[in-house]
């Protein structure tokens, strides 16, 4: 048995995970909406320690400002009461249809200075609520036919949206850094910045740059195929790991949004690994929340959602449990030492050794047996089945 998640492990979740009501493409919904602050309730009595949430989320889009300053009240004192902190806030810049075309790469100019103000009004509400992340997933910027859309333009407008955010947070002196989120595809055909490596590629084009990191989502990398451990991994190692989207996916299909460790459990493992036990040879930890963005399954009713996002946290504290196992099982260390993993944290060139010096080195080149070298077994699989031993041994 694992033991019961508290405050202290800094498990979040997004209102609109355990709120989502399982209307989808092909069926409307499957359970009923509580009102927010039910959800932040039940959270905090399994365990949670915060809670995440889209402005539409909370404030049905369009209301006024009286009903909004209400609703607001009624939430964050229900928040309070129950002992949550509102970590990180995101602003729904897709549900609505006047974003179908996008927000900060809308064709539509117009739309494209609603979105920002809407953006802004909601960076307002995250500093208000005491959030430290403000995370932009941009879900419905990108296309479906590679003629509708000027792409230097588009990214042009997207640097140009994500700087005047970051921009008017460093001007209002806001506690705030911005995660983007990247995701491959859907619900556009293509999305900009699909994966961890455009993002942080975009993040390095920005004039505000500095205050601007990521939230990667385990399924999103996952549905490109990708490594998500190696992508928060690549993001740790630029000092941009600002927040995560931890769930599950199975393969390369539509986001399936499963509990974490559902989907590709070896790759969780490894996941949980990197963020408790950091790397190997040491380097940047991650010190945020454990934060989850899933969606409880459409078959379940409102006991299955409890269920779910319990499961969440379970499963991160059961990989944690086997994670610090097998980090401190000598055998495990022995095996890491024979497949040379702390090997790779020592320089290629000696200290203080030029590049004139390594050409001096005939022992580099000319007197290397290559075939010598090649002979030397690493061992991986022994130690990944180390690995495997630990997780469902
Ligand atoms: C977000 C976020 C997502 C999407 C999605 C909405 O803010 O992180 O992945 O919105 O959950 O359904
Ligand atoms: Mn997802
Ligand atoms: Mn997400
Ligand atoms: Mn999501």
């Amino acid at each position: 048995m694992v033991r019961k998640p508290t405050p202290e492990d800094r498990f979040s979740f997004g209102l609109w995970t355990v709120g989502w009501t399982a209307r989808d493409q092909f069926g409307e919904a499957s359970r009923p909406a509580l009102d927010p602050w039910e959800y932040a309730t039940k959270l905090a009595e399994l365990g949670a320690w915060g809670v995440t949430f889209h402005d539409d989320d909370v404030v049905p889009f369009g209301s006024d400002d009286a009903t909004r300053e209400n609703i607001l009240k009624t939430f964050k004192k229900a928040v309070d009461d129950a002992g949550l902190v509102v970590e990180m806030v995101t602003t729904n810049t897709f549900s609505h249809p006047v974003f179908k075309d996008g927000a900060f790469t809308s064709n539509d100019r117009s739309v494209r200075r609603f979105a920002l103000r809407k953006i802004l009004r909601n960076v307002d509400l995250a500093a208000e609520m005491g959030a430290e992340t403000f995370v932009m997933w941009g879900g419905r910027e990108g296309s479906e036919y590679d003629g509708a859309k000027d792409v230097h333009a588009a990214l042009d407008r997207y640097r140009e949206g994500i700087d005047a955010v970051a921009g008017y947070i460093k001007d209002k002196g806001y506690g705030l850094r911005i995660a983007l989120e990247p995701k491959p595809n859907e619900p556009r055909g293509d999305i900009f910045l699909p994966t961890v490596g455009h993002a942080l590629g975009f993040i390095a084009e920005l004039e505000n740059g500095d205050i601007v990191g990521l939230n990667p989502e385990t399924g999103h990398e996952q549905m490109a195929g990708l490594n998500y451990t190696h992508g928060l991994a690549q993001a740790l190692w630029s000092d941009k790991l600002f927040h995560i989207d931890l769930n599950g996916q199975r393969s390369i299909k539509y986001d399936q949004d499963l509990a974490f460790g559902h989907g590709d459990l070896l790759s969780a493992f490894f996941t949980v690994d990197l963020l408790e036990n950091g790397f190997p040879g040491g380097g940047p930890t991650y010190t945020g929340p454990r934060h989850f963005d899933y969606k409880p399954s459409r078959t379940e009713g409102m006991d299955g959602v409890w269920d779910s996002a319990a499961a969440n946290m379970e499963m991160y504290l059961l990989l944690a449990e086997k994670a610090k196992a097998y980090r401190a099982d000598p055998e495990v260390q022995e095996a890491m030492e024979a497949a040379g993993v702390l090997e790779l944290s020592e320089p290629t060139l000696g200290d203080g050794e030029t590049l004139a010096d390594l050409l001096a080195d005939s022992s580099a080149f000319e007197d290397f047996d290559a075939d010598a070298a090649a002979r030397r077994e690493y061992g991986f699989v022994r130690l990944n089945q180390l690995a495997m031993r630990h997780l469902i041994g």
